[in-house]
């Protein structure tokens, strides 16, 4: 399994990969926050804004071929997605959830079908993009201090190294005559893979200058058709393994990890690769000849493909829908908050599902200890 190849801009994070291990084995505890959380990682802060990251909202795969975890919830919640991480009063939670829910439901039948689910999913993609338009105008600025609205390939490279503990006057001056700068092999190579994608990034006419939109497809190649390609050719790239430009399921599912340490470890690779299994079989196949193609992977990956939506509007109703009318009622999100939100409502589960449980035990004499403990637990965790 050694021969998954992360990519170039992937290996910048040296530590994305324990910390995604770290947060694996603490999945229990916090599920579905692993980018959220990977997100505060104390070093990837300062780079996040100049550097394009590797996760992006509202996209179904990560920059380095990952799937992202918490993409139903990013185009569930959109940009309000913080503000259900940070609090966890339940009772506020519940109290926005409806308020969801009814903008949701737009003909007011108090239940919500795929259509709605899918034209909300649309809205919330687009309030990611208008995130990522808004923050660009940041990064942009630190990049272009002259404010002349174009950043060289130089220029840019400057800022880079000083984000990486380069003297930026010196790093400047060197490159202005021309002379040799000593980079290790690692900066290197991300300066490499940078540089490629910051010529693709320059659209027609290519004057080697980016403005603030270009800028914008650079860091988030969602926003450019020529850029999701190339990111759907840099990820098949990196997973392909006989070269052939297109993924087999062997491909897709290979392990980043090459030896497993642990049961723990373990279980979590066995989850990886089922979860891999599923979305390559059921999903990105879509015509289900067993290989994925560029096409396949870039439709797919594309926040604005309306098929998609629907699709993922279906699954997530599926997830909740108890009473099978292929619709959510309100009882049905509240009861899965946590898949919807990542936050669960503790009063209402102790207050419906858990007394319900409780008091059909009750009922029946021939209760099963263990099964009540683990149920009680599940509930009550
Ligand atoms: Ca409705
Ligand atoms: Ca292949
Ligand atoms: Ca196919
Ligand atoms: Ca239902």
């Amino acid at each position: 399994m050694s021969s998954w190849r992360r990519s170039q801009l992937g290996r910048l994070c040296a530590s994305t990969l324990a910390v995604f291990v770290m947060l694996a084995l603490n999945v229990q505890a916090r599920p579905a926050n692993i980018s959220a959380l990977k997100d505060k990682h104390p070093n990837s802060k300062e780079d996040n804004e100049i550097l394009p990251p590797d996760h992006l909202n509202g996209v179904k795969m990560e920059m380095d071929g990952h799937l992202n975890k918490d993409f139903h919830q990013e185009v569930f919640l959109g940009k309000e997605m913080e503000e259900f991480e940070e609090d966890s009063e339940p009772r506020r939670n519940r109290k926005k959830l409806i308020e969801i829910f009814t903008k949701v439901d737009i003909n007011k039948d108090r239940s919500v079908s795929a259509k709605e689910m899918q034209r909300w999913i649309m809205e919330k993609t687009e309030e990611h993009f208008q995130e990522a338009v808004k923050e660009n105008k940041l990064s942009f600025r630190a990049v272009d201090p002259d404010g002349d609205g174009h950043v060289t390939w130089d220029e840019y490279r400057v800022k880079f190294l000083a984000s990486k503990g380069f003297n930026e006057k010196e790093v400047a001056e060197k490159i202005k005559n021309n002379e040799e700068l000593k980079v290790d092999e690692e900066t290197q190579e991300v300066l490499e893979s940078l540089k490629d994608r910051w010529f693709q990034a320059d659209n027609p006419p290519a004057d080697q200058l980016l403005n603030e939109e270009e800028f914008l497809s650079f860091l988030h190649p969602e926003h450019s058709r020529g850029m999701l390609r190339y990111m759907v050719k840099e990820i098949v790239r990196d997973l392909d393994q006989d070269g052939d430009g297109k993924l087999t399921l062997a491909e897709f599912i290979s392990l980043p990890m090459g030896t497993v340490e642990n049961q723990q470890a373990q279980d979590i690779d066995d989850d990886w690769v089922r979860e891999r299994k599923k979305e390559f079989e059921e999903v990105i196949d879509a015509n289900h000849d067993t290989i994925v193609t560029m096409e396949e992977l870039e439709e797919y990956m594309d926040p604005m493909n309306e098929y998609n939506a629907l699709n993922e509007a279906k699954q997530m109703i599926a997830v909740a829908d108890e009473n099978q009318n292929h619709n959510l009622e309100l009882e049905e999100i509240l009861k899965y908050s946590e898949y919807f939100t990542g936050s669960k409502l503790m009063d209402y589960a102790r207050n419906n599902s858990v007394q319900r449980y409780l008091s059909s035990l009750q009922s029946n004499v021939s209760q099963n200890n263990r099964a009540y403990s683990v149920m009680t637990l599940m509930f009550l965790h």
